[in-house]
């Protein structure tokens, strides 16, 4: 018995050890498991998909739904249920270095069962969907760098444990790359239990989470669709049938479930937040390509008769999706530009969109995840690749889908005009050749509410550091934001915190901050701003003069201080004099 687990006495030691963490040894896994899982491997291919939508029959149970309750990990043990399981203090140290070292708190993770139960967040309605059985069977891929093994394997286990075996063709594992010791010596014999059922590839040098991707599709061969899922993943009650059935129907619908969140510290699992009343959201970006969730129009819901019917979204966060493995070859898998991590979720959506498909949330099918805490050390990208490999991303995917709308994206990161990207012909002619869709009627006909959320930015007059009049000295924000001070420091030409904006509205910008007036009347602060926020600013270059327009006063400094505030228009104070320009050092 475990003192720090309240009222339950189970030996968590030989949880951990069933769960492969200190000893690797098959026997000790349990037996309701063992019963799941079937002991021989048979592929499974469909002739043919037969496939009529799914029906709502609000008095009968649906046809996937499980018919008693499931059984447990460890019966009382921590975590069943997804209920919270929170650690003594005595483990305050071995949980601090392992968030540090994978970004969850694995010593907890350890001691709660691979097989766990967790509680069915769905909405009531999802239960009696009766859905066609002749499915797509699918390969689910997991690709993972370095990842905290029960948690990885938890993933595995779900899988398993949810998918009716019939469906589930193989689940195919990339290593990229890994160098710890759980990953590149426990694995294979770990996995030999599922006889073939899970395969691990390993890439021999680091990929990144893209391209791992992309070898994932060429090494599932079995499965007719493909399904990705994160690392750190929990499947939830008959998530297969509602992913997987749209796919059945037309094979250009991708779909995305709705991801709920895994608490990294105690392994709870909250439904997904924000979004509509129901808890639903579109995928969306900002206009410098940063993830965004923007709650489900009324325009949406009254494609759909009921509320846990799927409904289009114009992005996806790019973990976890199903889509038909032909259809994924066809649109050329992820563009091989891409490098390690981010910006494929945007690519693949506005791929798929473009060029012909659809992009489908759905509700009924749950998936958690775990997010990393803060005080992980996180995955640096590997030598060879170069400097900002996610914004050069970004740029590649903006030059290659989004027309003229690619102004609006270097309007908030000038400093990405510089990068070079790389070659991007090919993914041109593929757009071409297909006749992908221009993004203007993207954004007229999918992703019309977005400007609503996030207005099209104003555009640059000018942008880049702003250097003290024929001296080596910038205006540096020194990373405070909301209200800090901005402060002078020796012009570095990296950008950064020294790269500023002015656009038409008038507004000197870092980011998505504006410098205005502090509340002593002369300091100058950086703060968050919307459109409309702190239109404050003129500059006249050949004056090299900012005038900070609510107060007539010019922008100034004090040298040997290093501070920056407004001041009395002087025309003999060459502290009031700057020069902003884009020479950067890249
Ligand atoms: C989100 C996505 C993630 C990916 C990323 C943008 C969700 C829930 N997560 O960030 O899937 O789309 O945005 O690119 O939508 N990995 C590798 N090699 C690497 C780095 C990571 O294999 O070089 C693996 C990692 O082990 C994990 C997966 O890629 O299984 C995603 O990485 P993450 O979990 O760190 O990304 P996340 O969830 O912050
Ligand atoms: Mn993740």
């Amino acid at each position: 018995p475990w003192p720090h687990v309240e009222g339950v006495e189970v030996d968590l030691d030989s949880i951990r050890q069933r769960n492969g963490g200190d000893k690797l040894n098959p026997k000790f896994r349990n037996q309701d498991q063992k019963n799941i899982i079937q002991k021989q491997y048979v592929t499974f291919r469909p002739q043919s998909n037969v496939y009529s939508d799914p029906v709502l029959r609000r008095g009968s149970l649906g046809n996937f739904e499980p018919k008693e309750p499931e059984p447990p990990g460890v019966p009382g043990g921590p975590g069943e249920g997804s209920k919270p399981f929170v650690l003594g203090a005595d483990y305050k140290d071995a949980v601090q270095a392992s968030i540090k070292e994978f970004g969850f708190n694995m010593v907890a993770s350890d001691m709660i069962s691979l097989d766990r139960t967790i509680s069915d967040l769905r909405h009531e309605e999802c239960k009696y969907w009766h859905y066609d059985e002749n499915l797509l069977t699918s390969s689910v891929i997991i690709v993972f760098h370095n990842e905290g093994w029960s948690t990885l394997m938890r993933t595995v286990h779900s899988v398993i444990k949810r998918t009716p075996r019939k469906y589930l063709a193989e689940i195919v594992m990339i290593d990229d790359f890994s160098n710890k010791v759980h990953l590149k010596e426990r694995l294979e014999d770990y996995i030999r239990q599922w006889n073939g059922l899970v395969k691990v590839f390993r890439n021999e040098k680091r990929e990144g989470l893209i391209q791992a991707r992309s070898i994932g599709a060429r090494k599932a061969t079995l499965g007719q669709v493909l399904i990705y899922l994160d690392a750190h993943c929990e499947v939830g009650v008959n998530w297969y049938a509602p992913l997987v059935a749209p796919i059945s129907k037309d094979r250009t619908v991708c779909t995305v479930p709705l991801i709920d969140s895994i608490n990294g510290q105690t392994y709870s699992i909250e439904p997904q937040g924000g979004g509509d009343e129901d808890g639903f959201a579109r995928g969306a970006w900002d206009w410098s390509m940063l993830w965004k969730r923007v709650p489900l129009n009324s325009r949406e819901k009254q494609l759909r008769l009921t509320k846990t019917e799927p409904y289009r979204s114009p992005a996806m966060a790019g973990g976890l999706f199903a889509i038909e493995r032909d259809f994924f070859f066809e649109l050329g898998l992820y563009d091989p530009g891409l490098q390690i991590w981010g910006g494929e979720n945007f690519e693949i959506s506005y791929k798929i969109w473009q060029c012909g498909g659809q992009l489908l949330f759905i509700p009924c099918s749950r998936v958690g995840h775990i997010y990393r805490l803060s005080g992980w050390q996180g995955n640096p990208p590997p030598a060879h690749v170069g400097s900002s490999p996610t914004l050069k991303n970004y740029v590649r995917v903006v030059e290659v889908w989004w027309d003229e709308y690619k102004d609006y994206f270097y309007a908030t990161r000038p400093e990405t005009l510089t990068l070079a990207y790389g070659d991007i012909s090919t993914l041109k002619k593929f757009r071409e050749e297909h006749r992908c869709k221009s993004f203007k009627w993207f954004m007229e006909e999918i992703a019309y509410d977005i400007p609503i959320h996030y207005p099209l930015p104003p555009k640059n007059m000018e942008w880049g550091e702003i250097r003290g009049y024929e001296t080596s000295y910038c205006i540096d924000s020194m990373g405070h934001t909301n209200g800090g001070n901005v402060e002078i420091g020796p012009c570095h030409r990296m950008g950064g915190n020294q790269l500023f904006r002015i656009n038409e509205a008038n507004q000197l910008m870092q980011y998505d901050q504006c410098l205005t007036k502090g509340s002593d009347g002369s300091a100058v602060i950086i703060t968050h701003c919307s459109m409309n926020e702190h239109t404050e600013w003129r500059y006249f270059k050949d004056l090299h003069r900012f005038t900070h327009i609510p107060t007539g006063k010019c922008l100034d400094r004090s040298d040997v201080l290093h501070k920056v505030f407004i001041s009395d228009c002087d025309n003999s104070k060459s502290t009031q004099k700057w020069e902003m320009n884009n020479i950067m050092a890249v």
